[in-house]
């Protein structure tokens, strides 16, 4: 069944993902029922969550004094566990991925709030990166920023170490951040998490689908590693709208799509969070049946030019006008933003939280929760360089090692080759990590 459904689409760019923690898994999994991606593997601590995906796709970094246990909503802990098993974690990402396309791009995934998934997704992005530093390929992430119910003390927490590591790092080509207040509120219309996460891939896949693609404007595969190359928040909105209708028309349902009720991330219209001062990316797609999409040419061209003045003109801005005859009447547009700022205010008001539990508190975390740098959040205008400040979770890496190794083996862990996906693997070197070359 998902072997058909991957048949039907020819991808221009092929995707390989993986999900930590159980919120990661589950969308990973429901990615894959939509057939987005070409290969998957989910990381847990625990045989207790609810996993999705199929055995020979888990992989699980064990507490070792209680399997059951994970990390319990600790996301210090979910990194040691899973820097105490990378080197299981490298060698079965490296059975796992071992064949399909060379270029494909990876997507991580997590829902951020939790221990585990929190804890080990940017580990797991700056491992990957080192291990394709030969051959770089894009690595984007996908991110539930958790809903308010479920925000406390530690949550809260947890959202900001991985937030603030990721801002600071550079550790994503770009990030996609899904709100998850928006899909519970979603919820009993749709009638389960499963299938809301799928939906939440869905202009994703399309995205992806209409890449490369047979059309007569391309965005192509470089094109769109350029875009999602800006850093920081990315969105990717779709709608589907009447052929008949005229530039005025369309470019009000392309706005409309952006607004905060009709799509599933933390980041609404766009076009408020843009200043001259950053990179940012635009690419838009328009899908459209074969026989429109000569004759409406123009109408696309001037939508093209209109939504890009709308955005400030991004120095970064593609086109693809594609022939999909999956739609009779009707074009899909999709937009994608990339550069984005991270989410200050939900990010300063997570703070707010910590902050006001701790003053109640004895609490013996770091103190990168003291002062969240607004400037790395934002970013910096793209006359400087990004800060490389802020609260480092790869310190994490030096507990594990004994101290004498430990500088050398933390070297290695951002520079050394990683899992051997496509390439062969290299040889070990003698008393270093052997990051996953198969033994
Ligand atoms: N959108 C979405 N969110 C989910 C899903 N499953 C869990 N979450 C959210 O994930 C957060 C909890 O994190 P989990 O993924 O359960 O935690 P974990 O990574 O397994 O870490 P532990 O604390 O060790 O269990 C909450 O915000 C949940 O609402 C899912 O299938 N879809
Ligand atoms: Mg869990």
């Amino acid at each position: 069944m998902e072997l058909n459904i991957k048949e039907a689409f020819e991808f221009g760019v092929s995707l390989k993902a993986i999900g930590c923690g159980q919120g990661g898994s589950n969308l990973v999994a429901a990615g894959n029922n939509i057939g987005l991606f070409e290969q998957i593997a989910a990381i847990n601590t625990t045989t207790a969550d609810e996993m999705s995906v199929p055995l020979a796709n888990q992989i699980y970094c064990f507490n070792q004094d209680n399997q059951k246990r994970g990390a319990g909503k600790d996301a210090l802990k979910g990194g040691r566990l899973f820097a105490q098993n990378i080197d299981i974690v490298r060698e079965r990402l490296a059975i796992i991925f071992s064949e399909g396309s060379e270029d494909a791009f990876y997507i991580l995934s997590t829902s951020l709030g939790g221990g585990s998934g929190n804890g080990m997704v940017n580990l797991l992005a700056k491992d990957l990166k080192a291990a394709m530093e030969d051959n770089p390929k894009l690595i984007l992430g996908l991110m539930t920023f958790p809903e308010d119910s479920f925000i406390e003390l530690r949550s809260a927490k947890n959202a900001l170490i991985s937030l603030q590591d990721s801002s600071s790092n550079n550790i994503y080509d770009s990030l996609f951040l899904v709100d998850n207040n928006k899909v519970y509120k979603k919820l009993p219309k749709f009638g389960s998490l499963a299938k809301i996460n799928e939906r939440i891939w869905q202009p994703i896949k399309h995205a992806f689908t209409y890449v490369g693609a047979n059309s007569t404007a391309t965005l192509d595969v470089e094109d769109f590693e350029a875009i999602f190359k800006c850093g920081r928040c990315a969105v990717i909105y779709e709608t589907t709208v009447s052929s008949d209708v005229n530039v005025e028309a369309l470019r009000e349902s392309i706005m409309r799509s952006w607004e905060e009720d009709n799509h599933y991330y933390v980041h609404s219209n766009p076009q408020r969070l843009m200043s001259d001062d950053y990179h940012y990316g635009f690419g838009l797609l328009i899908g459209a049946p074969s026989n429109l999409i000569e004759r409406k040419r123009s109408l696309f061209e001037n939508t093209f030019a209109s939504i890009r003045n709308i955005l400030n003109n991004p120095q970064l801005s593609y086109k693809g006008f594609i022939t999909d005859d999956t739609l009779k009447d009707k074009y899909r547009i999709i937009t994608i933003i990339t550069g984005l700022p991270y989410p200050v205010e939900r990010i300063q008001s997570l703070n707010g939280i910590v902050q006001q539990s701790t003053n109640n508190s004895v609490d013996d975390t770091p103190n990168f929760l003291k002062g969240i740098n607004r400037q790395t959040l934002i970013g910096q205008p793209s006359t400087k360089k990004t800060s490389k400040d802020g609260f480092d979770m790869f310190s994490l890496l030096a507990e594990v090692f004994p101290a004498e190794q430990s500088a050398a083996a933390k070297e290695d862990f951002s520079m050394d080759t990683v899992v051997s996906l496509n390439s062969p693997p290299k040889s070990p070197k003698k008393g270093r990590l052997n990051f996953g070359s198969r033994r």
